[in-house]
């Protein structure tokens, strides 16, 4: 019972204070159930998602377990991933109604989902956890008095597989068309009371508690060129988990010591205001219709630090286009990994935000998509070294039938330097960094092909996923879609560009083959740069047939200004000013990742009341039903509309809220990064504060701000690395021994 709750008994209600408003920047709240599963509220623990709907009279709790992914890919190309199962609670004797006091929450800080309500003077509570250390989501329901815990609790699977009903436990088993193994299995634990099972679920009578402990699990196995290795049986797998599940709180105390060991790392205060105290969904709408709520950012910007934590840990799979959460037979795009933008923007946020070892899951997954892809026998990516993606792929391989994406490797690699650069962690840049950067840069070296100018080309670049298109009568039309091979397209150059630079900057730490060095370092040299079109626009082609009204979603041609370093505000101005002219001609809207993408675009260019505007769009309401059309935006469960759901833009946008407060991918001549300070703070956040976040070359940067102006910072270093500190028009060294900090003060 929470302290509202035992006042509430315990004092007289003219005594009550007004209860406390849930922290806005950390919790997600509302007066009603769920009606649709985009209403309804996500745990994980990277391993397993469920969400809570809240139902009064009736719960429904659907879930997931991220290996349950079908398909292979050489033979049947990708398939859909798989919603698991539900659980379904009845609650005998409850009105259909939602009572006065309704209240259903997520709570990031202790990663917890709860409902409470009280019906004829009974308070009532849940709360859904999902616990790492146990690898089990658990529920626990209890009541304000002794035995008025009665429900009964069913369990099913998607596939519709027959459930066993034992004494105190439900289960099911099943397998997919590829062969692969799975089960889920949920126990009740009660305090006093008792449990009955009937042919189809338990029903629980008169309990002063109730535990529901679920587990899932498949045989899938990570599959280095197409081995297909089985682990041990699911149901024996979840039978055992459920049997030692420990008591609740046991369970709440591991979990919540290892999840907050990574969410508390960092915290953000960009203020409150009055409509920060209102639920979620009336949140959106307030915002919308005007009212500042700058506390809703931040929760945007918690939410995907939590989402990413729930959906990717060391061991396991990496965050899919949802995360891990579906409720889809056929989900979009299979929910699987896209390359061309999706995936890697799933992980711009894990570096900054102190959440290295979740971005781990993606390396794994690299290096067996990099197996896998170099056994193929697509004659179209068949190279001497190094690798090539497909656009969308996942655990088997890629979608043989949609689009070769020849620079996608080169992108992934770039995670593994970055991961080097914010860590310092030199065997991951020996042992799995600098070989892929290596291979891929000797395949580069010798794909390029002169071009008309003699630079150096891609000889069947791609600009995702749209080209220009000759009509029979001359016009030149931007075709979605379109994948016509295009020589020298710019997203091409530009991922090369940042492949041979981060390339140079590993062999340099390592002190690698100079010979190779100079190679990468001369052809980079030679390689077609960006260059500025007729209107004054980066190309996104070799020819300048932009169209100024062209406002596809994709933004590939700028890559180089963001998650790439080529263009940078200070050290590129003219091309930085080019990236602008394109990015106004692009607009603020967008699917939701390109409107995340929009938000860091602007930060880099330093301009944060336009990065603002475009993330002010990215929080405007989507409803949770009907149809699908419509661009970008946020359900009521704050989870990304592109629409449908895909989970980039909520990761996308909390890395695009850290390039406006620090960014740190310039480098002086001599290789110091500079770490700007609140590099693009809007106008909207005119006070606030952030602590933990992380700069390139090791440091903890802590900052605080005043009516639009820095009042301190401290930089913390872990590595010893010098660098240089900037804000505004000021800057200086910072010379730190490991683990010293400095206080600035502008
Ligand atoms: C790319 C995008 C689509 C979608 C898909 C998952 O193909 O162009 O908009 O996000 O990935």
């Amino acid at each position: 019972m929470n302290l509202r709750r035992l006042a509430s008994l315990l004092i007289p209600a003219f005594l009550q204070a007004a209860p406390a408003a849930p922290d806005p920047g950390n919790v997600l709240w509302y007066d009603t159930p769920a009606a649709h599963w985009l209403e309804a509220l996500p745990v994980g623990n990277g391993r397993m998602g469920a969400m809570l709907f809240g139902g009064v009279a009736k719960d429904r709790i659907q879930f997931n377990e991220q290996t349950l992914v079908p398909g292979s890919s050489q033979t049947k190309g990708v398939e859909h991933y798989q919603p698991f199962g539900n659980i379904a609670l009845e609650f005998p004797g409850t009105p259909d109604t939602t009572p006065v006091d309704y209240h259903r929450e997520l709570d990031l800080r202790s990663a917890a989902a709860r409902v409470s309500y009280t019906v004829d003077g009974v308070t009532y509570q849940r709360e859904l956890v999902a616990s790492l250390p146990a690898n089990l989501v658990a529920m626990r329901l209890s009541a304000s008095k002794p035995g008025s815990v009665s429900f009964t609790v069913r369990l099913s699977d998607v596939r519709k597989n027959a459930v066993t009903v034992a004494k105190e436990s439900l289960s099911f088993a099943g397998k997919l068309a590829n062969g692969l193994g799975y089960a889920a299995a949920l126990r009740v634990v009660t305090d006093k009371g008792s449990v009955t099972h009937t042919g189809e679920g338990l029903t629980i009578q008169g309990a002063d508690a109730a535990t529901l402990y679920l587990a899932a699990a498949t045989d899938f196995a990570p599959i280095p060129a197409k081995k297909f290795r089985r682990g041990q049986a699911p149901a024996s797998v979840v039978a055992e988990r459920i049997a030692a599940a420990p008591a609740y709180d046991e369970l709440r105390a591991a979990q919540l010591a290892d999840y907050q060991t990574l969410y508390r790392r960092v915290s953000l205060d960009l203020g409150t205001t009055a409509s920060s105290s209102l639920p979620t969904d009336k949140r959106l709408a307030a915002k919308k219709a005007g009212q500042p709520d700058p506390a809703l950012p931040t929760l945007l910007f918690n939410y995907g630090r939590y989402l990413l934590i729930g959906s990717s840990r060391p061991g396991g799979q990496p965050a899919n286009l949802q995360g891990l959460w579906n409720d889809e037979l056929y989900p979009a795009w299979f929910c699987a990994y896209t390359t061309n933008i999706n995936v890697e923007m799933n992980y711009w946020l894990a570096e900054p935000t102190a959440l290295s070892e979740c971005h781990q899951p993606l390396f794994d997954w690299i290096d067996n998509l990099a197996e896998v892809q170099k056994a193929t026998t697509d004659p179209r990516i068949q190279v001497p070294v190094g690798w090539v993606a497909y656009s969308t792929n996942n655990q088997y391989g890629g979608n043989t039938g949609w689009a070769v994406h020849m620079p996608g490797s080169a992108w992934l690699a770039r995670h593994f330097w970055e991961h080097y650069a914010f860590t310092g962690d030199r065997a991951f840049l020996e042992k799995r960094a600098f070989p892929h950067l290596r291979d891929l840069s000797e395949l580069w070296m010798s794909r390029l092909v002169p071009g008309p100018d003699g630079k150096l080309i891609t000889p069947d670049g791609w600009s995702p996923e749209h080209g220009p298109v000759k009509e029979a009568d001359g016009r030149i039309v931007m075709k979605e879609g379109d994948r016509t091979p295009r020589p020298g397209a710019s997203y091409d150059q530009q991922i090369v560009h940042d492949l041979f630079s981060n390339t140079l900057s590993a062999s340099a730490e390592l002190g690698a083959d100079p010979a190779f060095r100079a190679r990468v370092a001369d052809t980079r040299e030679k390689l077609l740069g960006p260059r500025i079109g007729r209107w004054g626009q980066i190309m996104e082609w070799m020819e300048d047939v932009d169209e100024p009204k062209n406002q596809h979603r994709h933004v590939s041609h700028l890559f180089a200004l963001y998650p790439g370093r080529q263009i940078s505000a200070d050290r590129t101005p003219d091309l930085a000013a080019a990236a602008k002219v394109s990015l106004q001609a692009r607009g603020n809207g967008g699917t939701g990742w390109s409107r995340a993408w929009k938000i860091a675009f602007w930060a880099r260019l330093q301009d944060g009341d336009q990065a603002e505007r475009v993330l002010a769009g990215l929080l405007e309401p989507v409803p949770a039903s009907g149809n699908r059309s419509g661009r970008g935006g946020s359900y009521p469960n704050l989870f990304g509309a592109h629409p449908p759901f895909q989970m980039d833009s909520n990761f996308g946008a909390t890395a695009g809220i850290v390039e406006m407060l620090l960014q740190s991918h310039d480098q002086t001549e001599s290789g110091d990064y500079v770490i700007h300070l609140l590099p693009a703070l809007p106008k909207a956040w005119p006070s606030g504060s952030v602590k933990g976040l992380r700069a390139r070359g090791g440091f903890i940067v802590d900052q605080e701000w005043r009516e639009g102006r820095l009042v301190s910072a401290k930089i913390t270093s872990l590595l010893g690395q010098t660098a240089v500190l900037r804000y505004a028009d000021q800057s200086r060294p910072v010379t730190l021994a490991r683990n010293d900090a400095l206080v600035f003060a502008p």
